[in-house]
């Protein structure tokens, strides 16, 4: 770690840290900036002083990539804060962009533009799932709107792997969203294009606190319950609603094993018309079956209700247990408890992409191609080329 940034870490000041090293805080800064290096004795005393966490390297060697920002570039990128908090939808937009985008660039911007958020516990991040067809975004659309009315700012994102071989649900969700989708009060965004390993997640994570800072204080994401993408949805929302259809078990309904098991809330959409009858059928079933699983995050039975987003009935339930749900949890600290385990999972998540990133970059090192002929020829055990790589990696 660069001395700079363990001074600011630890709150430290330059002067302080100058007089614990026994000398003038002209010099201490003389050797921040790179201007003079540090000779042994207070190498050593600043190595121990910040107990190994700024080493003799961090004075010789230059980060991978440095994109400091010029004076200019923090006020542009403040203005553009700024807009955001004022609302500004096509700013809004434009960080969510630079957040999905893989060029590094866009990534260290977004990074300090998300720096710069205050962040928020007020809004309320709800997860929805269920098989294809079973109603998602009809229900938001008709779910939101009503919320909308009662004075929300409604937020939806996609979360959906598959969109990269089928193009995108965007078509889809803006025509079936068509109201949500105008609503000056409402924003749509559909599922990043290119998702890369984790990637998806993060990118959706961080687009929830673009919109949390815009204002936006009911947020939506859609993901489909037949992929890996429920419990990466599960571990950034406050609520996880399943949608269900009017018929038999989960089985049957191509859910996959687990989602129900997942559920603070199990909607049975489509209680219209012919499908009104079996749709209470499958309630009690669930609410039966229910008893069976373990009871839910608020200690009570999973809720069990119907709803037709078609015709706009049965909400109030919906809307009731939401509340419910999030009360109890916000008495209980549950709800603070859960986000900010799920900021720290996030951090681990984003220290997990950097160490692969850089796995994946030293592997094409002359060293290590060596190292892996010698592997291959079993001149050298996996285990000692284990121990040379990750020695490497330590020291870098
Ligand atoms: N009868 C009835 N039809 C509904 C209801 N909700 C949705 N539908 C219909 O079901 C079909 C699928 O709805 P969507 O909202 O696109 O479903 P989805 O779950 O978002 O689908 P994907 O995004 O493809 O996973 C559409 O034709 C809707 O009109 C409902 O409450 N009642
Ligand atoms: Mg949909």
């Amino acid at each position: 770690m660069k001395l700079q940034d363990y001074l600011r870490f630890r709150r430290i000041k330059n002067k302080t840290f100058a007089k614990l090293l026994n000398i003038s805080p002209v010099s201490l800064s003389r050797y921040i900036s790179g201007e003079r290096f540090p000779e042994k004795e207070i190498l050593i005393k600043i190595h121990n002083l910040t107990e190994g966490l700024v080493s003799p390297n961090d004075f010789c060697l230059q980060d991978e990539k440095n994109y400091d920002f010029n004076e200019n570039q923090e006020i542009e990128l403040k203005k553009f804060h700024q807009h955001i908090l004022s609302g500004s939808r096509k700013h809004l937009g434009k960080a969510i962009t630079l957040i999905e985008s893989s060029r590094e660039k866009d990534q260290i911007i977004s990074e300090k533009l998300l720096e710069l958020f205050k962040g928020n516990d007020k809004s309320i991040r709800i997860g929805i799932t269920g098989v294809p067809g079973v109603g998602k975004s009809t229900f938001i659309e008709s779910f939101g709107m009503k919320l909308i009315r009662k004075g929300f700012k409604v937020a939806v994102l996609a979360v959906d792997p598959s969109s990269r071989f089928s193009g995108g649900s965007i078509l889809g969700d803006k025509t079936r969203m068509e109201k949500l989708s105008v609503n000056k009060n409402a924003f749509i965004r559909p599922s990043p294009s290119s998702g890369h390993l984790g990637g998806v997640a993060k990118r959706t994570s961080e687009s929830i606190l673009c919109l949390e800072e815009a204002g936006f204080n009911i947020i939506f994401v859609e993901t489909m319950g037949v992929g890996q993408a429920e419990t990466e949805v599960y571990d950034m929302v406050d609520i996880f609603l399943v949608l269900l259809l009017p018929a038999g078990g989960d089985e049957l309904q191509g859910i996959k094993k687990g989602i129900i098991e997942m559920a603070d809330l199990i909607i049975v959409n489509k209680a219209d018309g012919e499908l009104k009858k079996s749709a209470e059928i499958t309630q009690r079933e669930y609410k039966n079956a229910i008893h069976i699983i373990d009871k839910s995050r608020i200690s009570q039975d999973i809720g069990v209700v119907i709803c037709s987003s078609l015709n706009q009935c049965g909400f109030d339930n919906v809307w009731k247990y939401i509340l419910k749900f999030i009360d109890i949890r916000k008495k209980n600290n549950d709800f603070i408890n859960e986000r900010n385990s799920q900021k720290i999972n996030r951090m681990w998540g984003l220290v997990d992409l950097k160490v692969k990133g850089f796995v994946k970059n030293i592997s094409s090192r002359k060293f290590v191609e060596e190292l892996l002929k010698d592997v291959k020829k079993n001149n050298l055990s996996v285990y000692r080329a284990v121990k040379m790589i990750s020695n490497y990696i330590i020291k870098k």
